[in-house]
C-alpha cells in the first residue's frame, strides 16, 4: 500500500482541511495518514464566522514522528499551518526525512472567511517551505502575495508572478486561475516547470459551493505525485479530478457547500 501524508488543519465541516485531503487519498487508493496543525470550526450563530483553534507545538511533534519516522511517506502535502512553530517543524520533517514529493499548498485564507492569515506567518512559510516544495499551488490571491506583484489579472501576470515563486525556490508552480481570471470561459491555471509555462484549461464549473477545492487539487497532486506520476501528469489528472469534484458540489447549509472528491465514481456507476 502507498502511504501518503498531509500536514494540514482540521475543518470541522469536512469539506476542506485534512478531511478534505483524506477524502481525495482515499479516491486514489493510497494510505492517508494526518497531522493535524490546528482545528477549524465555524459558528452558525454568527454566519459561518471560522474561529481557528492551534494544537501545541508538542502534539504536533508527536504526530510528525509518528509519520515520518514511524511509518514514512511516498508523497506529503501542507495546508493551514496557522502558527511559526507548524512551519519550522514542516520543514523539519519534510527535510530530514528527504521527502521530495511534496506539495506546498500556501493557504492565506478560507474562502468566506473574509481576513487573511497574519502576514508576518504567510512570509515565514514561503521562505522556510517553498525551496522544499516540489509543487506549490498559490491560487491568484496567494501568488500575489507570494511574488509580490500588485494585481494578477491576466495570463501574462500568471507567468510573472510563476517566474518568481520559482525563483524563491518551488521546483514547480501551479499557479490556479480558476474561475477568478477575468474574461475566461474556461477555468485556466498554469504550470511553470522553471522552463517551460503550460496553459491547463478545464471546464468552468460554475458553482458557489466550491468549499476545499484548493484543499482537493493540492492533495491530488501530492496522490498522483505518490503514484509515481510526474508533476505535469500529477498536475493534468488534479485537473480532471477536482472537475469531477465540483461537479457533484452541494450545499451544506445557506453559507457553506463542498465538492464531492468521490463523484467520479458516482459518475461512473450511474450515468
Ligand atoms: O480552504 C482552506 C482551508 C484549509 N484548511 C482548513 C480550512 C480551510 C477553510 O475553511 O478550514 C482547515
Amino acid at each position: 500500500m502507498i502511504k501518503i501524508a498531509t500536514i494540514a488543519g482540521s475543518d470541522a465541516s469536512g469539506g476542506a482541511g485534512l478531511e478534505a485531503d483524506l477524502k481525495t487519498f482515499e479516491e486514489y487508493g493510497l494510505y492517508g495518514m494526518a497531522a493535524v496543525t490546528l482545528v477549524a470550526a465555524m459558528d452558525p450563530d454568527h454566519t459561518w464566522a471560522h474561529q481557528v483553534f492551534p494544537l501545541g507545538e508538542e502534539v504536533l511533534r508527536a504526530q510528525l514522528e509518528t509519520i515520518f519516522k514511524g511509518v514514512g511517506a511516498a508523497a506529503a502535502k501542507s495546508g493551514m499551518l496557522g502558527s511559526f512553530y507548524a512551519v519550522e517543524l514542516t520543514g523539519e520533517y519534510i527535510r530530514r526525512q528527504g521527502i521530495t514529493n511534496y506539495v506546498l499548498d500556501p493557504v492565506m485564507v478560507c474562502k468566506g472567511a473574509g481576513e487573511a492569515l497574519n502576514p508576518e506567518l504567510n512570509a515565514a512559510a514561503a521562505e522556510t517551505l517553498l525551496p522544499l516544495a516540489e509543487v506549490a499551488t498559490p491560487n491568484l490571491f496567494e501568488a500575489e502575495r507570494l511574488s509580490g506583484l500588485r494585481e494578477i489579472n491576466s495570463i501574462e501576470g500568471m507567468r510573472e508572478a510563476a517566474r518568481i515563486i520559482h525563483q524563491r525556490g518551488a521546483r514547480h508552480v501551479f499557479i490556479k486561475g480558476g474561475a477568478k481570471l477575468p474574461g475566461q470561459s474556461r477555468a485556466v491555471d498554469l504550470l511553470f516547470d522553471g522552463k517551460d509555462f503550460e496553459l491547463i484549461e478545464g471546464e468552468l464549473i460554475d458553482t458557489r459551493w466550491n468549499h476545499g477545492a484548493g484543499c482537493t487539487t493540492s492533495a491530488a497532486i501530492a496522490a498522483g505525485l505518490a503514484r509515481g506520476l510526474s508533476v505535469r501528469e500529477a498536475v493534468l489528472l488534479a485537473k480532471r479530478f477536482i472537475g469531477r469534484s465540483l461537479a457533484g458540489s452541494f450545499a451544506l447549509n445557506q453559507w457553506v457547500g463542498p465538492g464531492n472528491p468521490s463523484h467520479w465514481r458516482a459518475d461512473r456507476l450511474f450515468s
